[in-house]
Formats: C-alpha cells, sequence, structure tokens
C-alpha cells in the first residue's frame, strides 16, 4: 500500500533532456505540462498524497525523479545517476527526503545507479545492471538494503535503458514483462502478464493501491492487464517518452 508520491513540474529545459527517441521528434512543453497535471491527478485517484515540486531548470531531466533516490519502507537512498548530466540532479532531493524520511542513505563513486534500475517485489530488491547503474552502485544498495533487513539482487541488461524499462511488478506474484526479460530463468516463476514488442512502452507501468497506471495508445497491454484483475488507468505520457521516460519515472512512491 502506497500513500505518497513526489513529482517534479517539468522546466522548459525540458527539451534538452536526454534522448535515444530522437526520431519521435522534441517534446513539446505545453503539452508536457497538461500530461504531468493529469499524471498527477491519477495518482491522486489512486489515493496518494503527492507532493509536487517546483521545476528544476539546470536539470532537464530533472522531472524523472524516480531515478535519483530509491525508497524502500525502512530507508530512502539517494542515487547516483550513471549519465554525467544527471549527476547533481541529487542534490534537488536531498533536503527534500531528509525532511520526509528518518534513514537517509547515500551511493558514493565510483558507484553509479538510477532507480529505474531497481524493482521492490515485497522486501527483494532486483537491480539492473545497465549503461546507468554499475556494480559498485548495485553492491553499495545491497550492501544498504542488507543493513535494514531487505535484500537485493542484480540483473544484467543488454537491450534496455532501466530495469523497469521491461519489467513492472504488479503485487501478487503477477508481473509485467516485455523483450529481453521473458526468457530470463531469473523471472519465471513469477505470473507473467506479456506485453508484445510493439507495444513495449507499456511494460514500464505502476501498480498503486490495487489500480494500475499505464500509458494510453496500448490496447493490447491495457487489455492483458485489466483482464488479470486490475482497474486500469490511461495517461497519456506521449511528450516524455520522446526521452525515454516511462510513467514510473515521473514520480517516487512510497
Ligand atoms: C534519461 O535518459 O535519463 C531520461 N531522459 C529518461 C529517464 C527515464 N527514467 C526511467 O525510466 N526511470
Amino acid at each position: 500500500m502506497f500513500t505518497k508520491a513526489i513529482v517534479r513540474i517539468p522546466g522548459k529545459s525540458l527539451i534538452h533532456g536526454l534522448s535515444d527517441s530522437k526520431s519521435l521528434g522534441l517534446p513539446n512543453y505545453d503539452e508536457a505540462i497538461t500530461q504531468h497535471k493529469l499524471y498527477i491527478e491519477a495518482l491522486k485517484l489512486c489515493g496518494l498524497e503527492v507532493t509536487v515540486l517546483e521545476p528544476c531548470e539546470e536539470y532537464p531531466d530533472s522531472t524523472f525523479i524516480e531515478d535519483v533516490a530509491l525508497i524502500t519502507p525502512h530507508c530512502a537512498i539517494i542515487t547516483r545517476p550513471g549519465a554525467p548530466t544527471r549527476r547533481a540532479e541529487i542534490t534537488k532531493i536531498d533536503s527534500v527526503l531528509r525532511n520526509e524520511f528518518l534513514n537517509v542513505e547515500v551511493i558514493e563513486a565510483p558507484g553509479t545507479i538510477e532507480a529505474g534500475d531497481v524493482m521492490m517485489v515485497g522486501s527483494h530488491f532486483y537491480i539492473g545492471l545497465s549503461d546507468r547503474t554499475n556494480r559498485s552502485g548495485a553492491e553499495q544498495t545491497i550492501g544498504i538494503l542488507k543493513k535494514y533487513g531487505m535484500t537485493g539482487s542484480t540483473v544484467t541488461l543488454n537491450e534496455v535503458l532501466h530495469l523497469k524499462t521491461g519489467l513492472s511488478y504488479l503485487e501478487n506474484n503477477k508481473l509485467v514483462i516485455c523483450g529481453e526479460f521473458i526468457n530470463d530463468p531469473i523471472f519465471k516463476d513469477y505470473d507473467f502478464i506479456e506485453i508484445p514488442k510493439e507495444e513495449s512502452y507499456a511494460a514500464n507501468c505502476i501498480w498503486v493501491n490495487e489500480r494500475v497506471i499505464i500509458p494510453s495508445g496500448y490496447p493490447i497491454s491495457n487489455e492483458r492487464i485489466s483482464g488479470s484483475g486490475f482497474n486500469v488507468i490511461e495517461v497519456d505520457v506521449s511528450e516524455f517518452k520522446k526521452l525515454d521516460g516511462g510513467l514510473s519515472c515521473l514520480s517516487l512512491r512510497y
């Protein structure tokens, strides 16, 4: 059960954010603001109290707030983003987290980790080793998790940006899964909700208190997730997709 979320309004600098999806064009700022408002409304509809942080123009990707912190039931961990242009984003979340959480831990160099690479399944955390998250970052995170009675393990990624680009845990052993993870033995014991390749963007969705928020425009995914017993809410996040951002990366939920 989640009760709260933190989001950051996109800045006008959003158009300068990192992107491997340049063929989709640049995001439209006004449209992004509208979509972000509706995203917040969806979180509220799921029962969350949402803290809305002001835009941060210095860091174009800072609206993708999920990557700079891992919030667990026992501590918050300030990450160390692997993307050099994103590394200083943590300076903007530090005091927010220290005001909210008793236990705040920090990942140190040479470790890098972006929390889009971390999937929580109860008290276990899967950590993707990616272009953004290295072994030191993963090991430091696992050490911190252990200190608080939780566990972690690594998953090697080859194709997607972050672990949760292709996986989303919907509780009760149900796992939304796509692409390279489908045949990974690590996940074989979960009940799969498989997302077809052509709808891969919808594999990044979020479970929030029995509801699942998914991006709009992915009918097969909607049908499969609804068909698995979830109340699905669609939110249009097309402008964030242009910067490789999924639904999960727009909030910290706890
Ligand atoms: C980046 O490349 O870092 C941003 N443009 C997108 C981050 C997406 N984050 C996520 O999926 N957790």
